[in-house]
């Protein structure tokens, strides 16, 4: 193994050192920012065209019907910051409504987010568009060019329920750092719901949420030499009551032995790699998360249904 790990690219190395003690624990589990390469994110934005998977277009039915509300409690001339940036169409909504003059996106993609830049750049004349390569988890600069500019941070998606609580909390308490004092902060969160309605949602019909889930294998046996035979392996999503959370799981249809980068990992007949917590929270929940982490809830919106909700925080 140590042979085979010199071998890979520090990011690669990052992944195989994951991956191979994602397979030792009892459960198996597995972060899910690994399953968004280029096809991965590809099958997401699949997934938010789905008929079942409601989060993606109740959101941009919020942002589009209260524009004008989120306008009337941002600063003027404001610089948005966008935690991860993925497609634009969001931010878009933001941008014809409100009063920004910067615009900085944060994403590890630098090649998507030069491309987006270029487009947001012809679409927007006037606004600066600055992004910004990194991490958007670990503390990273702002643009010098935004640092007089009232700041206004913006994670939609329900990014953050991917996180667990205390990286939630984590993640919250360095945005805050980042933006600094007097920083308003927009945040998309899945909201509790029937249980049918979630369950449809990550079991869709067509079953691109499976292929989405088993993408992960494909990464490891492309990336990692790894020998899975996805065959041997079912996509099945639940909802945990308890926790208040959506898990994904990759479950082994029968016993097997699977190798990666020389290591052998056993599984059992139905044993499951966690790949995803999804988590919803209540209005209440999610105010007590933020209020825990050193924001102050200013204002919230929800779509008639109450499926999904949109925060405004404040530093
Ligand atoms: C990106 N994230 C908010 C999605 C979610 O709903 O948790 C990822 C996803 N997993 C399965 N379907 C979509």
């Amino acid at each position: 193994a140590p042979l085979a790990l010199s071998l890979l690219n520090a990011s690669a190395s990052a992944f195989a050192a994951d991956v191979a003690e994602a397979l030792s624990q009892h459960p198996k589990r597995l972060s899910p920012k690994y399953f968004y390469d280029e096809a991965g994110s590809e099958l997401f934005e699949q997934i938010t065209r789905l008929p079942e998977y409601y989060p993606t277009r109740t959101e941009l039915g919020i942002l589009r019907s209260r524009g004008k509300d989120i306008n009337a409690i941002i600063p003027k001339n404001a610089a948005l910051i966008e935690f991860g940036a993925g497609a634009t169409t969001k931010v878009r909504l933001l941008l014809d409504e409100c009063d920004v003059g910067a615009y900085a996106p944060v994403d590890i993609s630098g090649d998507f987010l030069q491309a987006q830049a270029a487009e947001l750049r012809r679409d927007f004349p006037g606004l600066k568009v600055l992004p910004v390569n990194a991490d958007f988890t670990a503390p990273f600069d702002l643009p010098a060019d935004i640092r007089m500019m009232p700041k206004v941070g913006f994670f939609p998606g329900s990014t953050l329920g991917n996180f667990e609580p205390h990286e939630a909390c984590a993640f919250l308490r360095s945005a805050r750092a980042i933006l600094g004092k007097d920083a308003l902060m927009l945040i998309g969160i899945d909201l509790e719901k029937d249980e049918k309605l979630l369950h449809a949602a990550y079991n869709d019909a067509a079953g691109v949420t499976g292929k989405f889930n088993m993408n992960v294998l494909v990464r490891i046996n492309r990336e990692l030499g790894g020998d899975f035979d996805l065959s041997a392996f079912t996509h099945r999503a639940i909802y945990n009551k308890e926790r208040h959370r959506i898990e994904m799981h990759l479950i082994a249809r029968k016993p097997q032995t699977v190798h990666v980068l020389g290591r052998s990992f056993a599984f059992r007949a139905g044993e499951s790699i966690h790949t995803e917590s999804s988590y919803k929270y209540s209005i209440e929940r999610f105010a007590a998360l933020a209020r825990g982490s050193g924001w102050e809830p200013k204002a919230s919106w929800t779509d008639a249904d109450k499926h999904f909700s949109v925060h405004a925080l404040m530093a």
